[in-house]
């Protein structure tokens, strides 16, 4: 039998958490056959929160895991890890600027970027859901200069699954006939959810809407702003939905997508797109053999272009931001 994988999980009493550890003890990270060691982290307030979800664990008697350990800090956690899901991050308060909550953030995903350079297995890959995600995700890389860039990603499959279940809703159709559709940008309010190139039933989805008006003015900005929906009906923001984004994301990494379709991660541009290289973005991938990659040569139209560079500049503000401060 296959050795276990090793996932490690920040912020691993958070409710995203709660939500994601049982799915990963369960199988569905990594598919039915491979067995998983949980490594958790969490900041000492938080160690025996933790401790009780790991109890929980232990009560659910999953067969594919193979144990749960807890630390505080980020060197052990990170020790052999094959998978990084790098949850935990401090959120915007009240009151707080922006450069202060990057610069809160980078007190987080600096330590982790190096803790990863030094300690993760060879094969690690890192998916950052932390907000702001595709920022935190280019601290963390630039801290971890022996590990492949393209290893760091950022979690946009939230907005793609809402986006995919929108699109569905709309045309009635059942949402496993919707492929090809896009989420640009940084996972933020200027995301950019493109059904140009997306198909319902093989036939494209931008002709059977034929509705721009419903684009423009209802659909994109739901998706942009579902966080908030959640938040306003629930009291709470998303946690199953995130922690099943998480888990698609890196199921489709290590077990590829499906036959003709593709899916949405935030990656470092290698210039696709005109996105400036290195910036952690959005853009339609094809993951194959354990690795990902950029869709190319698809037409990208003004009403596109135009929300794509608005995305795109805002992550690059960030860059700015966080060089400025001295976390890259
Ligand atoms: P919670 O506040 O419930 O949990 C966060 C946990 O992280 C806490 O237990 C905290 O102790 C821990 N933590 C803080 N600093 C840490 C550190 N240095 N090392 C380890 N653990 C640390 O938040 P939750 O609702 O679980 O959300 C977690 C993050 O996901 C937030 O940043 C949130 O904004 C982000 N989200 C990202 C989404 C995406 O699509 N990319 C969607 C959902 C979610 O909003």
């Amino acid at each position: 039998t296959q050795a276990p994988v090793n996932v490690t999980v920040t912020g691993a009493a958070g409710q995203i958490g709660y939500a994601l550890l049982f799915r990963i003890a369960s199988g569905q990270l990594l598919g039915p056959d491979t067995p998983v060691k949980l490594r958790l982290l969490e900041i000492p307030q938080a160690v025996k929160a933790a401790e009780g979800t790991a109890l929980e664990l232990e009560d659910g008697a999953f067969p594919l895991l193979a144990g749960t350990d807890i630390f505080d800090d980020a060197k052990q956690a990170f020790a052999g890890t094959n998978i990084a899901l790098l949850v935990g991050a401090r959120p915007r308060t009240k009151g707080m600027e922006r450069a202060d909550l990057l610069e809160a953030n980078g007190g987080i995903f600096k330590p982790q970027g190096e803790a990863i350079n030094a300690g993760a297995a060879d094969d690690v890959r890192v998916l950052v859901v932390g907000n702001p995600a595709n920022t935190n995700a280019l601290i963390a890389q630039s801290h971890a200069p022996d590990v492949p860039a393209e290893r760091f990603t950022a979690m946009t499959r939230l907005d793609h699954n809402r986006a995919v279940a929108q699109l569905a809703k709309k045309l009635n159709a059942p949402v496993s006939e919707i492929r090809k559709l896009t989420i640009w940008g940084n996972h933020s309010a200027s995301q950019y959810p493109d059904i140009f190139h997306a198909e319902v039933a093989g036939k494209n989805a931008a002709e059977a809407v034929n509705d721009e008006k419903w684009l423009a003015e209802e659909f994109i900005p739901r998706v942009a702003k579902r966080g908030a929906e959640i938040i306003e009906a629930r009291g709470a923001s998303s946690a199953a939905s995130a922690a099943n984004a998480a888990i698609d994301h890196i199921y489709n990494w290590v077990n590829g997508t499906r036959e003709g379709d593709w899916t949405s991660m935030a990656v470092p541009s290698d210039g696709s797109y005109g996105v400036p290289e290195g910036l952690i973005s959005s853009f339609p991938v094809v993951c194959k053999d354990g690795k990902y990659e950029i869709v190319q040569g698809l037409e990208i139209n003004e009403f596109s272009r135009t929300r794509i560079d608005a995305s795109v500049a805002e992550l690059a503000e960030e860059r700015e931001a966080v060089k400025k401060l001295g976390l890259i």
